[in-house]
């Protein structure tokens, strides 16, 4: 039965109107995509689906305010089609330089993201001539140049000045700013060139941090100098934006030791471009931050770094010392010391072909963890690892993770259980066997405890009186934990109430949270916390309480077609005035079902008075395949359900059937929900009342 509601929504998604008022504005590009600290300046938001009526601007990660500069639009004209907006952006002195998600709140919905560049230099902007040498833009540096591989075959040029001997780095950000884009597709691959005044190609880069280029040069001979952008393949689009920071201080890539301990002093040795002759500093980091991945300012005597990536850990940090550590097997016949478990292992694999182990002790049936963390903290590393014996046999082995929908090239090997009581080693390796400074990394070994990850299924939700909206939560199980979870929220603005569900403790059930707005709701916009708590019996029956924050996820288009997820920084609950849905009506929301008997919402929409076209009704998120459904186990959606409302229809029915092996169950929050399609991949999606289902016993 799915199999044929998802060929007819597949079909309503096709012809949906497009002229729906209810297209919260997708972000296409920002122009310039960078804004320079201790300034005030205009930039173009771009987007797909009308910005008209934009209210304000969310950027986050503080000390950075936009606000809407309001467009100018004809005066007989109700619906302008706003799709490039000005926007004022405000960036304190202190801002912490770095990429920020960028929304525009409109009285359509919050939009999807789009991604700002604070930088410390200023922005100059491309000419809109500048596509041969003989064309080349004066800049003066230091700087940070944004332009466009606005068409096919575009080239950029710019000329500069340097000193005999001045050392300068290309630091620029293209294909990374594009990942959160959520209609944008395909990507840009930049390459940057530096030519001397002839023409003649001196230095180049491509792909260094994924496919954006990174370069360190110094010219040896005063004169002007050319920096040519492109696309590697002479592809072009008019949102690919990017920004290359230029100048001469310092570029902190890396550091070494990754891991450090919050509020205890530490020594770390900068790894990057144009480093003080002496990299190494000595500070104490704020006793407050939090465990995990950091980005902090290294304090260098003439000022301080660029924001750098650590990794600050609560766990014994353990350092790789100088002693031959590369055959596992060698070590553990030698009787090597045994690391004790957890620690945090700092190391590096400082030359091509370096191989490092470490030895641990573990007891039988002990289930352990080993966390590699590098290349998420910019380290040039791709790790490879593996547990070995002292026969040297491969007893587990890892190359890259996958944390919900996005994956890394740092390795995990995760609730491994160890065979026997004994030592056994953990190997690292580069997983082509290069090596160097830049190969730095740290392994978290801990013992595997029962654990869970949320992910909130979109990343905003728009909702209005009278129209509810939902939030769909997913869960991933870890270690052995597989009960119920109950879901909160937090930062609800005044106004706005939240039914909190809950995900059984069965793999294919979901849980949803359905938000509604009192009539007297202002038009609140907040970011929220989406968490769940649970309670968790261990084996020696004693009980302990696990608690997660949801990862908010943007929905984007694949490329051909499909839909993908992105974590951003934030959720963003929107109230805002009603528009192409006006009410959803439905005749039961307790819903009470013995195993084998079917029950029947009737629901009524109110549509705006000229609003015709197809609406959808669901209980599960499902958009060309499903993606969360929150029913109970043996309660689907009955195919004689009339859920495609076409040619202006306000009548449909959700009929819910138990299967006969239906287990019984309380009150279940399903989220019923009237749907409009945008494109192929994306719909809008309205929430009615809170309906609980209750499976009683036969
Ligand atoms: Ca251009
Ligand atoms: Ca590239
Ligand atoms: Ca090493
Ligand atoms: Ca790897």
């Amino acid at each position: 039965m799915r199999r044929l509601l998802l060929a007819v929504s597949l079909f309503a998604a096709s012809t949906a109107a497009a002229s729906a008022q209810t297209a919260f504005p997708m972000l296409m590009s920002l122009k310039p995509v960078a804004v320079q600290v201790g300034t005030t300046s205009e930039i173009t938001v771009n987007s797909r689906y009308s910005m008209h009526l934009a209210e304000s601007v969310l950027v986050t990660g503080g000390g950075v305010l936009g606000e809407v500069v309001p467009p100018e639009v004809k005066k007989d004209d109700k619906t302008p089609n706003v799709v490039a907006l000005k926007i004022k952006i405000s960036v304190a002195a202190d801002a912490l330089p770095g990429v920020r998600d960028l929304r525009v709140v409109t009285a359509h919905g919050v939009s999807t993201v789009a991604q700002l560049v604070v930088v410390e230099d200023p922005v100059v902007a491309e000419q809109a001539k500048n596509d041969s040498i003989a064309e080349a833009q004066a800049i003066t540096l230091p700087a940070t140049v944004c332009g466009c591989f606005e068409k096919a075959e575009d080239l950029d040029f710019f000329k500069f000045n340097v000193e005999a001997g001045q050392s300068l780095v290309f630091h620029v950000r293209s294909q990374r700013l594009q990942d959160r884009i959520h209609d944008l597709q395909a990507h840009s691959d930049p390459i940057l060139t530096i030519r001397n005044a002839q023409g003649s190609t001196i230095a180049a880069a491509d792909n260094v941090f994924h496919g954006d280029p990174f370069l360190c040069h110094r010219f040896e001979q005063a004169g002007e100098y050319l920096l040519e952008m492109r696309d590697v393949r002479y592809n072009g689009n008019q949102y690919w934006e990017y920004a290359v920071e230029i100048h001469s201080r310092p570029f902190v890539r890396s550091v070494f030791p990754l891991a450090i301990a919050a509020g205890k002093e530490q020594r770390l040795s900068a790894i990057g471009s144009q480093l003080p002759a002496d990299p190494v500093v000595t500070f104490t980091p704020l006793n407050e931050l939090p465990p995990g991945i950091n980005r902090l300012r290294l304090p260098f005597v003439e000022r301080t770094s660029n924001p750098v990536a650590t990794f600050v850990t609560t766990l014994p940090v353990v350092m790789e010392s100088a002693d031959d550590n590369n055959d596992a097997t060698k070590l553990l016949t030698a009787q090597a010391s045994a690391l004790s478990l957890p620690c945090v292992i700092n190391g590096r694999i400082e030359q091509p072909g370096d191989v490092d182990c470490f030895v641990f002790e573990a007891k039988k049936d002990d289930k352990l963890s080993f966390e590699v963390k590098a290349r998420r903290l910019q380290s040039e590393l791709d790790s490879t690892i593996r547990i070995v014996n002292d026969r040297g046999a491969t007893l587990v082995e890892n190359d890259d993770l996958r944390l919900g929908k996005r994956g890394s090239q740092d390795s995990w090997i995760e609730t491994w259980t160890t065979p026997a009581d004994g030592k056994y080693a953990i190997e690292i390796r580069d997983m082509h066997l290069r090596g160097g400074d830049s190969f730095v990394y740290a392994i978290e070994c801990t013992h595997a405890r029962p654990y869970f990850n949320l992910y909130a299924d979109t990343d905003k939700t728009n909702l209005s009186p009278g129209v509810n909206g939902v939030m769909w939560v997913k869960v991933e199980r870890k270690n052995g934990f597989t009960g119920a979870i109950q879901l909160h929220v937090d930062g609800v603005p005044e106004g706005i109430t939240a039914e909190c569900g809950r995900i059984l403790p069965d793999k294919s059930v979901d849980g949803c949270i359905v938000f509604k707005a009192t009539p007297e709701a202002s038009r609140a916009v907040s970011p929220i916390v989406i968490r769940g708590t649970a309670v968790h019996a261990q084996a020696d029956g004693q009980m302990v309480e696990l608690s997660a924050i949801a990862v908010p996820y943007q929905e984007t288009y694949n490329p051909g077609g499909g839909r993908n997820h992105w974590p951003v920084d934030q959720h963003i609950l929107a109230v805002i005035p009603p528009h192409d849905i006006r009410g959803i009506k439905l005749s039961a929301t307790d819903i009470k079902l013995k195993p084998g008997e079917s029950k029947t919402i009737d629901v009524t929409i109110e549509r705006a008075p000229d609003f015709k076209a197809n609406i959808s009704l669901d209980v599960t998120m499902t958009h060309l395949q499903l993606f969360a459904d929150t029913l109970p186990p043996g309660v689907t959606l009955d195919g004689k359900s009339k859920t495609l409302l076409s040619n202006g229809a306000t009548q449909g029915t959700i009929t819910l059937t138990a299967a006969k092996t239906a287990t019984p169950i309380e009150r279940q929050l399903v989220g019923l929900t009237a749907n409009i399609s945008l494109n192929f991949v994306v719909k809008t999606t309205f929430c009615a009342e809170p309906v609980f289902v209750t499976v009683d016993n036969p």
